[in-house]
């Protein structure tokens, strides 16, 4: 059987090259191929940006070569990675391009705009066979093995969304891999890896800018709630970790065999336990691998302690992105559910300082019931703390957060969909009561100026990065 994964072509305002390796797609095909399957993965969208008349930027290859493509390898089974509503449309024209090559090919969905809107995908495009909801290692090999079989029970699926008799059936996503061990490491063979390292150069992602980078998961999920987050709709609320052996046997091969001098660390919650968290650096430390690493998804502060700051940057970390989100703790710990204490964050903040780790501090405006005070408390605590560089995002209100549920509760957005209008993310998607969306985007300056803009990591890289 012959699959084909393929990544969404997309349509965006900003003309931004964001490149790094697709991890979901390359676990996928590395379990897939352990279980016999013949895997390609084909990335459409590693090419030049095109302007289109709408002013919007499509970041994928035209429609010929992708059917070219398709023709070419010639799959049974295509499954297509959609994690941004903003790519639902492109993803959907493959679909159909799928059906129109062929239309004995099957079309299976996955990705986290699947596991966001669920039914969502399979109603609005009639190309779609099934779709898997969130971490899909397992399901979607069981999937490919049960299809061919006579009298197939589809219900047994976990988190499959299928079609019978023409109703739209969702099976409940409830089985995660306990055991990240048992995984095989993403299939970085089965893709062009070197246009994703390079991607990493030019862009000089996240302030790692002088080596080619690669990506890894440590571990997997969160079981925080913060009230502006989904991510335990594609990971579940169980935090899971890889052993810290198994860990640097990947790191190990992502700089030895793929020659990669940084790696990101894309957790979602990669200090939840602070001593793994150590002894990671201690193992990278003991088998003396040099390369400098960073955690751009961004960490949570609680518990950081200075043993461990020192180990990071011993170990090769370049600066550490935190999620501080507002300066006001009612916002924060009461509206966004946070937890995390002003004294939390300014003392890890000096354990990274002390360290001379540089910090980047994560803002979050347009919170509902954010009003003036509380932004002033954010830039009075923003001048209290010695950060490098601030992010300042808005608040998107993913469907299935509480977020959304209090926008929407407030008459401020009427539904989910709201996300379907994110173009770009300088611009808000809605007012709040006591802000204009212009009241944010003129806030957001006023932090941005507190700071020197996230190029000055590139600077101190060089002078602070002792590997
Ligand atoms: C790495 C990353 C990136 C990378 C690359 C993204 C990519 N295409 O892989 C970069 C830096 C480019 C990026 C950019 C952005 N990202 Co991003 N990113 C992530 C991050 C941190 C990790 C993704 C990852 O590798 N996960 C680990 C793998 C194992 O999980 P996975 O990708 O979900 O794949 C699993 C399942 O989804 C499923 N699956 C995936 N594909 C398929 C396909 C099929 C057929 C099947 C069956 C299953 C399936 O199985 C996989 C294996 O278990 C996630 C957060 C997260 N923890 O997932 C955010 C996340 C995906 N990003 C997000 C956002 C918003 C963005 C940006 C829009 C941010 C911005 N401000 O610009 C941009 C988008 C620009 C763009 N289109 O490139 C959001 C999406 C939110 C949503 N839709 O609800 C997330 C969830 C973070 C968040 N909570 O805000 N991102
Ligand atoms: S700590 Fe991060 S990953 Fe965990 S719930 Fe909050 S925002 Fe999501």
């Amino acid at each position: 059987m012959r699959i084909l994964l393929i990544n969404s072509p997309y349509q965006f305002r900003d003309k931004t090259i964001h490149r790094t390796e697709l991890l979901g797609l390359e676990y996928l095909a590395g379990a897939l191929r352990r279980d016999g399957f013949q895997v390609f993965i084909y990335d459409p969208t590693l090419c030049d940006a095109i302007q289109l008349d709408s002013g919007l930027y499509y970041y994928g290859e035209d429609a010929h070569n992708i059917i070219g493509k398709i023709r070419e390898i010639g799959p049974d089974y295509v499954g297509i990675s959609c994690h941004y509503s903003f790519a639902s449309k492109e993803a959907y024209k493959i679909a159909k391009m799928c059906k129109e090559i062929n239309d004995k090919i099957v079309v299976i969905m996955g990705g986290v705009f699947v596991s966001v809107f669920q039914e969502r995908p399979i109603k609005e495009c009639s190309a779609i066979d099934y779709c898997l909801i969130g971490e899909s290692e397992k399901s979607f090999s069981k999937l490919l093995t049960e299809l061919p079989k006579p009298g197939v029970d589809l219900a047994k699926i976990d988190g499959l969304i299928y079609r019978k008799n023409g109703i739209i059936i969702k099976n409940l996503k409830c089985d995660f891999i306990e055991d990240l061990n048992s995984l095989s490491f993403p299939a970085r063979d089965l893709v062009d890896i070197k246009s994703y390292m390079r991607g990493s150069e030019v862009k000089k992602l996240y302030g790692l800018g002088a080596k080619p980078a690669l990506s890894i998961l440590t571990s997997r999920a969160c079981p925080y709630r913060c009230s502006f987050c989904n991510m335990w709709m594609s990971h579940g609320s169980k935090w899971r970790s890889r052993s810290p052996d198994n860990i640097i046997s990947e790191i190990d091969e992502i700089t030895n065999k793929y020659s990669a001098g940084h790696v990101f660390i894309m957790d979602d919650n990669f200090t939840y336990s602070i001593d793994r968290a150590k002894s990671i650096c201690s193992k990278i430390l003991e088998k003396g691998i040099r390369f400098r690493w960073n955690t751009p998804n961004g960490i949570s502060v609680k518990k950081i302690d200075q043993e461990l700051a020192d180990l990071m940057k011993r170990s090769g970390c370049a600066n550490v992105c935190v999620a501080i989100e507002s300066g006001s703790e009612y916002l924060r710990n009461v509206v966004m559910n946070k937890k995390v204490s002003n004294n939390e964050i300014s003392e890890a903040v000096n354990c990274f300082n002390k360290a001379d780790i540089p910090v980047v501090g994560y803002i979050m405006l347009g919170i509902p019931g954010e009003d003036n005070e509380h932004f002033m408390e954010t830039v009075r605590f923003l001048k209290k703390i010695r950060l490098t560089a601030v992010v300042v995002s808005f608040a998107v209100p993913f469907p299935g957060t509480q977020l959304c549920l209090d926008l929407i509760g407030k008459g401020i957005i009427e539904s989910g969909d709201k996300i379907d209008e994110i173009q770009d993310f300088n611009t808000p998607i809605y007012s709040t009561i006591d802000f204009t969306k212009d009241d944010l985007i003129e806030r957001k300056k006023i932090i941005k100026d507190m700071f020197p803009s996230l190029a000055v990591l590139e600077k101190l890289e060089e002078k602070y990065c002792i590997l």
